[in-house]
Formats: C-alpha cells, sequence, structure tokens
C-alpha cells in the first residue's frame, strides 16, 4: 500500500490509509488508546485498540487504519487503525520528553541530546525555516545570473583579522580554519563577476553570547563591475525580500506553529550613515557606545527605526576605516564604502565596495599592520584588470534567530559549536 503523509490525511476522509512514522505520544485509557504519529509533514492522531502493547515514544512504526473526521482531534481528523507495526523499537525512554517538555526543558540538557531533542515540533521548525531562506538566497542569486561556488576552508592567513582564528596543524605548517571566503569570492568575481557562496565559517570567539557562534553558515555574495555600495545594497534588499517570500510559501505551517510575525521589510531600506547612526544613539537615545556600535546601541537603534520608519531593517553606512577590515574600500576622508544591515536591532550582514587597486590593498594592509607578504596570491589578482566590486555575506542562524526571535542564535544550529560544546 501506498504510504499517505499525515499532512495529506485530511483529504482522505473514509478511505483507508498507510502512515509511517515516529511515535510522538501515547496514552491509554484502557479500552482505547491514542497516539500522535509524527513524519516529516506534521502529526495525526491515531487511535488503536487498549489492549494493544505499543512501543516507547520515539519508535519507527506502520499503521494502517481508516481516516474519520473528529473536532476533538488535534487538527480535526484521525485515523482509526486495529494494529500497529514497528520498524524499529526505541531502545530506552528519550533523555527529554519531546512533545511535553522541548521547548520548556533546560536549554544544555536540550542541546546535550540535540540528536533526539530535534525531532521536537517546535525544535525542528527553525531549521526548516532557515532551509527555506537558504533556498530563497539561492533562487533569487541564480535567477540574477549568479554563479554557486565552493572555496577552500584551509587557509594560510584569516581574511577578517587576526584575533578569532582557529590555528590547525597542516602537515607541520600553520593553517587557520577560513573565517569568511572573503578573499576567494573577490578572486571569483574575476572570473563570473557574480558569484554566492553557502558554507560554514569559522571564528574562535572566546565568549558566549545570545549572538555569537563558532561555527556558521555564512551566505556570501560578491559582484563585479558596481558604481559604488549602493549598488551591493540594491542587491540585496531584494534578496532579502525573495528570502522571506520564499519562506513564507513554502514553510507556512513552521511559521504559524512558532507565531512568526513576519519582518516589515520597506520597498527601500534606510540608509543612515554611521557618523548619524552614532548621532541618535548618544543625543536621542542617551546610550553610551564604544569604538563601533555594540549590541545595546544596535538593539537600541533597531528599535527607534522601527518606530520612526515602521521597518524591521535598516542599513549602517559610511562606517569608518578604522572599525572596517583591510580590504574595505576607502573614500579618501577617513570614511569607506563599508555597511551593516541590521535586522530586527541585530547586525546579520556586513559588506560594501572592496578595494580593486593592487596598491591601494597593500597600503591599506600596512596601515592596519598586517603583512602583506601573507597576502601575496590574493594581491596578485588585482594585477589582472579586476573590475570595481563589492558584496556582502548574511550569517544564516542571525537572520533565522530573528526572523523568529529566538532567545538564543544556537537554536538556530543544529549540532551549535561554542566554547564548551564540540559534541554532539
Ligand atoms: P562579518 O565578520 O561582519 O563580515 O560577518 C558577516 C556576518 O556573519 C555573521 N556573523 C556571525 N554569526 C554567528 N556567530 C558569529 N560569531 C558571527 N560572526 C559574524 C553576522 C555578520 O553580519 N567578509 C565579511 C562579509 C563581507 O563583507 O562580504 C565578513 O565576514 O551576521
Amino acid at each position: 500500500m501506498e504510504r499517505t503523509l499525515t499532512s495529506e490525511v485530511p483529504g482522505k476522509v473514509g478511505e483507508e490509509v498507510e502512515l509511517q512514522g515516529w511515535l510522538h505520544w501515547r496514552r491509554n485509557l484502557g479500552g482505547i488508546q491514542f497516539i500522535l504519529l509524527r513524519d516529516r509533514s506534521g502529526i495525526v492522531q491515531v487511535v488503536l485498540p487498549g489492549g494493544l502493547k505499543l512501543p516507547l515514544p520515539e519508535s519507527a512504526v506502520r499503521v494502517r487504519g481508516v481516516v474519520v473526521q473528529n473536532d476533538k482531534a488535534p487538527g480535526g481528523y484521525e485515523v482509526q487503525a486495529e494494529d500497529l507495526e514497528v520498524l524499529q523499537p526505541s531502545q530506552q525512554p528519550t533523555p527529554v520528553e519531546i512533545p511535553k517538555e522541548e521547548w520548556r526543558a533546560n536549554p544544555e540538557t536540550l542541546l546535550t541530546y540535540r540528536y533526539v531533542t530535534l525531532r521536537g515540533e517546535k525544535a525542528r521548525a527553525p531549521l526548516k525555516i532557515q532551509s527555506a531562506l537558504v533556498r530563497g538566497f539561492r533562487k533569487y542569486l541564480d535567477s540574477q545570473g549568479f554563479t554557486e561556488i565552493f572555496t577552500p576552508k584551509l587557509v594560510r592567513a584569516g581574511a577578517e583579522g587576526g584575533a578569532n582564528l582557529f590555528e590547525v596543524d597542516y602537515f607541520g605548517e600553520s593553517a587557520y580554519l577560513a573565517q569568511s571566503p572573503q578573499l576567494y569570492k573577490q578572486i571569483m568575481v574575476g572570473v563570473y563577476e557574480r558569484v554566492y557562496e553557502v558554507a560554514p565559517v569559522w571564528r574562535a570567539e572566546e565568549h558566549a553570547t545570545s549572538r555569537h557562534l563558532n561555527e556558521y553558515l555564512s551566505l556570501d555574495v560578491e559582484m563585479g563591475f558596481i558604481d559604488s555600495d549602493e549598488d551591493v545594497m540594491a542587491l540585496e534588499e531584494e534578496l532579502v525580500r525573495a528570502m522571506l517570500e520564499e519562506t513564507a510559501q513554502t514553510a507556512g505551517p513552521e511559521l504559524a506553529l512558532l507565531e512568526v510575525e513576519m519582518p516589515k521589510l520597506p520597498r527601500e531600506i534606510p540608509r543612515v550613515p554611521y557618523a548619524e547612526a552614532k548621532r541618535i544613539v548618544k543625543e536621542e537615545l542617551g546610550l553610551g557606545m564604544g569604538a563601533d556600535l555594540n549590541d545595546e546601541a544596535e538593539r537600541a537603534l533597531g528599535a527607534y527605526f522601527a518606530e520612526k520608519y515602521g521597518t524591521d531593517f535598516v542599513f549602517i553606512v559610511q562606517y569608518p576605516e578604522s572599525v572596517r577590515p583591510f580590504y574595505t574600500y576607502p573614500t579618501g576622508d577617513g570614511l569607506t564604502r563599508g555597511y551593516d544591515l541590521l535586522f530586527r536591532g541585530l547586525e546579520i550582514t556586513s559588506g560594501g565596495q572592496r578595494i580593486h587597486d593592487p596598491d591601494v590593498i597593500v597600503q591599506q594592509l600596512e596601515k592596519k599592520g598586517m603583512d602583506p607578504q601573507r597576502f601575496r596570491d590574493y594581491i596578485e589578482v588585482f594585477k589582472y584588470g579586476m573590475p570595481p566590486h563589492g558584496g556582502f555575506a548574511i550569517g544564516a542562524e542571525r537572520f533565522t534567530q530573528k526572523l523568529i526571535g529566538l532567545p538564543n542564535v544556537r537554536y538556530a544550529r543544529a549540532f551549535p559549536r561554542d566554547r564548551h560544546r564540540l559534541e554532539p
């Protein structure tokens, strides 16, 4: 018999169906027992005879039965079956009772047993939403003439500065895990003009915060023949719109389950110069801030722009050279064509125009106290007609976190790596 998905059950009233999935929950009322059966598409109630011996929750099972409408059943339908076949039993009770506690148990416990706690309906939803965001990212860029690239993750030098690099032993030589595909995606602009990459990157952040991971998914974009960072922001605006549309269209049940409020995204996202953002933070919001916008300042700015302009997104533009990486295009007045995108008060993107003149690159490296020798292959490329170009990277987990309203970015990654966590 052909398998029916739980989501297809409402369309099959009166028919006999075969379901396969996991025993999500069970309850024996004596003469009758109920289970919830969970598959990739959702959950449905199955009614079984009271005498039947049922396996433990999370066992993989198969049932055949007749679909009946029942207003008291979750979702309004149930399957009435006589028997249940165990495909593979659970050998022990789950460390956390999935349907009840997935959202209430101690967060550390949930992460420790993530291989099974992820199966909870609410636990698995953020990753489904993230997968839709990433699909939207790829689809939109494919439609705009971009080529997907795959760059090395073992590298000789860090592109984003030396502080948070993971060092690895590369046959006796020192190498690093890539902090970003930055230099390689720029090189690939010289080949394909427009490129993107979806891949993990590593940051040896020492501190545990709600927005830092040591391994995260970087959604990278780079494009050639631009006039300025304005072209890059214009692309990102449309890209973000496409990602949200794809998610609304294909992850509807998950968005509903988590009660996600879709963001306010105006046709044009406001561009606020860094100096102006700083002034607002100080004078209008009465907050202090360090050299860069700190997270408290970002949060306050997010709330300020949501209130003032009805937008959940804001670009902070014209960053000073001192707080941007060496490859950022300087405008000669101490400022750059580098920008950040804040979403609901959190930086989800850094981007901008890049330097395309090799002499300026050497000059900026030296200014930052970095050794141009370590970047020699990268600099070579710029001697062969590199067009004006720019791009950006979106942190996939941060975007997911803020879209859903997750308290910690770790829940937007299946198996997060943090200071104390290398397993599971
Ligand atoms: P940046 O270092 O700002 O820029 O990183 C880009 C985006 O990646 C996300 N991000 C993180 N997410 C989780 N945990 C972390 N530790 C973490 N660090 C960064 C953020 C951030 O906005 N090469 C440039 C991008 C570019 O200019 O193209 C870069 O890596 O969402």
